[in-house]
């Protein structure tokens, strides 16, 4: 008897959210294999209207591409600033010595609107002219990433972290150097690369409720008070961030401007991959553990699934990507084609053993269909269509892979191995 009532309010409930008037729940995350649906993807060498694609039609059909992507899944960046402007606010001997550390402050203006981000930076001492850079948006603040007590707070909104002393959105002398298990810049700037890096919060607070901070009130028109259907989320503000931070490194004296190596680590992974395709500055594009919504194909629905990264973080994409939760196939695009946007330009994804909810089958094969893209621009593509086995990358292709031992990090492995990758690039492309 209790049972069949359940079952009738289980009905009516199906009943309410298909008709709209409740909202639909993201089914549990599936982390069999077996219960993977079929699926075919779009081929980024067909054009929408069934045209196969050759090396001379590529820029129309990358186009195209972007286009998609924009109108189905990050959303367009609605205008163009009207002049952008940097200051050196801050410099000093840093780690020891061995790097000179440089503070910006970005300025970037439109109309009567101005917004404000800091980009600190290492430069090695030991360097016989302009050095390569490796930029890494982070998550809680450039003073969160190392300790040096130089870097300057941020003054914009932060998540709330009581491990890390951050209770009222603030920046704080406690969270100094608290994501330092997540980067290591000095690593990157021991093997000769400057280290780069930018809050995101800079460009856009990471939550659902405010489209009053960050970029996206800069362009708003008329009465507008968010960013309209298909305008951009907040991981397009976060790419776009990347791409401000390039116009002031490409200027920067001591860094080599076809040298920029653009990283980010999960939800950053997203928007460095979206960055790195928009923006052909970014000479070699890492995404790490960057899941769904990053390198993870849509259409595997394993772990975290369309459905489940628009209820979770409702303002990260545009206002019609939620609309192919369980309906992955009808994508005009999937993260394969997203990879192969940074073609010719040698790309890294990185998959951890245990980070199953970012689905690294899923983040492996993306990479391996972007391959045939690379091919036809002259590149190369990953050699084969299995998973390596954990810490054995596949590097030495234009894309290149590696799943590494244990969970959702950044290990010195995987920075290591960024560096390896982008040094052989640099060496072969004669920079
Ligand atoms: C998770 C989210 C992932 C990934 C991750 C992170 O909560 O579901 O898509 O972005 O956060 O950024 O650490």
């Amino acid at each position: 008897m209790t049972h069949l009532r359940y079952r009738n309010y289980f009905l009516v409930y199906l009943l309410l959210t298909a008709c709209g008037f409740l909202p639909a729940q993201a089914p549990p995350p599936n982390y069999d294999e077996t219960q993977v649906p079929t699926y075919t993807l779009p081929d980024p060498l067909v054009a929408r209207d069934g045209t196969p694609v050759t090396a001379a039609d590529w820029p129309a059909r990358r186009e195209e591409l972007l286009r998609l992507f924009e109108d189905h899944v990050y959303g367009s960046v609605p205008g163009k600033l009207d002049s952008i402007s940097w200051q050196i606010v801050e410099e000093g001997e840093a780690m020891r010595g061995k790097a000179l550390r440089r503070q910006v402050a970005i300025r970037m203006y439109y109309g009567p609107h101005e917004l404000r981000a800091g980009l600190l930076l290492y430069v090695p001492n030991q360097a016989n002219g302009p050095v390569p850079v490796l930029l890494g948006t982070n998550f809680f603040g450039n003073h969160a990433v190392l300790p040096d007590t130089a870097v300057l707070l941020t003054p914009n909104w932060l998540p709330n972290q009581k491990a890390y002393g951050i209770t009222d959105h603030r920046a704080t002398e406690s969270s100094r150097s608290a994501r330092g298990h997540r980067w290591n810049p000095e690593l990157v700037v021991g093997r000769g690369y400057a280290f780069a890096t930018i809050y995101s919060g800079d460009f856009d607070g990471d939550r659902p409720d405010d489209w009053t901070d960050g970029v996206h009130p800069l362009f708003y028109t008329g009465t507008q008070q968010q960013p309209a259907v298909d305008e951009w989320g907040t991981i397009a503000a976060w790419a776009w961030g990347y791409s401000r931070a390039i116009d002031y490194l490409v200027t920067d004296t001591l860094l080599n401007p076809d040298q920029i190596v653009i990283m980010g680590h999960s939800r950053m992974g997203k928007a460095a991959l979206w960055a790195g395709a928009n923006d052909p500055r970014a000479a070699v594009v890492v995404s790490n553990n960057s899941g769904c919504g990053g390198a993870a194909l849509s259409r595997r629905r394993y772990g975290e699934t369309v459905a489940s990264i628009n209820e979770a973080f409702p303002h990260w994409f545009n206002d019609r990507f939620p609309d192919y939760a369980g309906r992955e196939e009808d994508l005009p695009v999937d993260q394969h084609e997203l990879i192969a946007l940074v073609a010719p330009r040698p790309v890294y994804v990185a998959s951890a053993v245990n980070d199953r909810w970012a689905d690294p089958l899923g983040e492996f094969l993306a990479a391996y269909h972007a391959g045939p893209v690379y091919r036809l621009l002259g590149a190369s593509g990953l050699p084969q269509d299995t998973l390596p086995p954990p810490n054995e990358a596949l590097d030495r292709t234009t894309v290149g892979y590696h799943i590494r031992r244990r969970g959702h990090a950044v290990l010195d492995y995987d920075w290591n191995q960024y560096i390896d990758f982008a040094n052989r690039h640099f060496a072969s492309s004669g920079d």
